[in-house]
């Protein structure tokens, strides 16, 4: 309870920051993207990651505000980011359900891409798989729409859910993140291999490009690009920086 009255102040208090995780095209060598990830810079608690507040955020409506904010300072900040070397560089912003369903996103992704004067192309939402499980028609407007921007479509934590394949059918999706449960225990367990392998082929017939993420040693990183995938993210690379080191970071030598 003293979290979720804290968290009303949060963001006039400026404790909100984004940290960003770049993603390796591994066929280029180069980063393509980076995923725009939240924390609360706590007064007393320290920082404190979104598995601590975004239920809390979702259930009393803040996550709107939160939202908001986040597409706002990451079209800032990937603007900002094109003149600081890495141009080109899109970036990632992760939604959550309530945002997708009360959000008036389309007019708000457009209006920060614009404020921003951001290429809508490089923005990409990343949704999952509950975000409109039960709103299918809606879910498909309002991503068809934001396609019509320009603007891409991710779905993240892939062949978690039960409605995977579903979602590959029925929305406009312009590509996938494996799930981290796969990674993990990818280098010896023969069935998270198996798993792997049949949504990077899935996703190469689809003609649908793909991340691994939570990629940490450098075994699963080549593994899975002799699995054919073609881009990872992870600790391998880096842990999320705040933006002010992102300019700075440079892609490790491996
Ligand atoms: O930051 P961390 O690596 O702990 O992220 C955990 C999860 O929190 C991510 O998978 C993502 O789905 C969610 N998340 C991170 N940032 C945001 C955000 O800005 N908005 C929403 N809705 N979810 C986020
Ligand atoms: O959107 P999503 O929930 O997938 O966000 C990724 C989450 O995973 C974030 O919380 C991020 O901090 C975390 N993460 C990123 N890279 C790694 C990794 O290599 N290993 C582990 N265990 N977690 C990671
Ligand atoms: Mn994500
Ligand atoms: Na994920």
């Amino acid at each position: 309870l003293r979290l979720e009255n804290d968290l009303h102040t949060a963001l006039e208090h400026g404790e909100l920051s984004i940290y960003y995780q770049p993603q390796l095209d591994l066929t280029k060598g180069k980063i393509h993207a980076i995923e725009a990830l939240l924390r609360w810079h706590h007064p007393r608690q320290g920082l404190l990651y979104p598995k601590h507040f975004i239920d809390i955020a979702e259930e009393n409506g803040l996550i709107l505000a939160i939202g908001r904010w986040v597409l706002q300072q990451a079209c800032r900040d990937c603007h900002a980011w094109q003149q600081q070397g890495l141009a080109g560089v899109g970036v990632a912003v992760n939604l959550s359900a309530r945002q997708f369903l009360h959000m008036n996103l389309v007019e708000e992704v457009s209006q920060c891409l614009r404020d921003a004067h951001l290429a809508p192309e490089l923005l990409t939402l990343e949704i999952t798989e509950t975000t409109a499980i039960h709103h299918v028609q809606r879910t498909q407007l309002i991503l068809q729409e934001l396609r019509a921007l320009g603007v891409g479509i991710t779905l993240d934590d892939f062949g978690t859910g039960y409605a995977s394949l579903n979602y590959l059918k029925q929305f406009p999706i312009t590509g996938l993140k494996i799930d981290r449960s796969f990674i993990t225990d990818i280098e010896g367990d023969r069935q998270d291999q198996a798993i792997v392998k049949a949504i990077i082929d899935l996703a190469k017939s689809l003609e649908i490009p793909i991340v691994a993420e939570g990629v940490e040693t450098w075994g699963q990183g080549q593994l899975l690009q002799h699995l054919g995938c073609k881009a990872i993210q992870g600790y391998l690379l880096t842990e999320p920086l705040p933006y002010s080191q992102v300019i700075h970071w440079s892609i490790p030598r491996m």
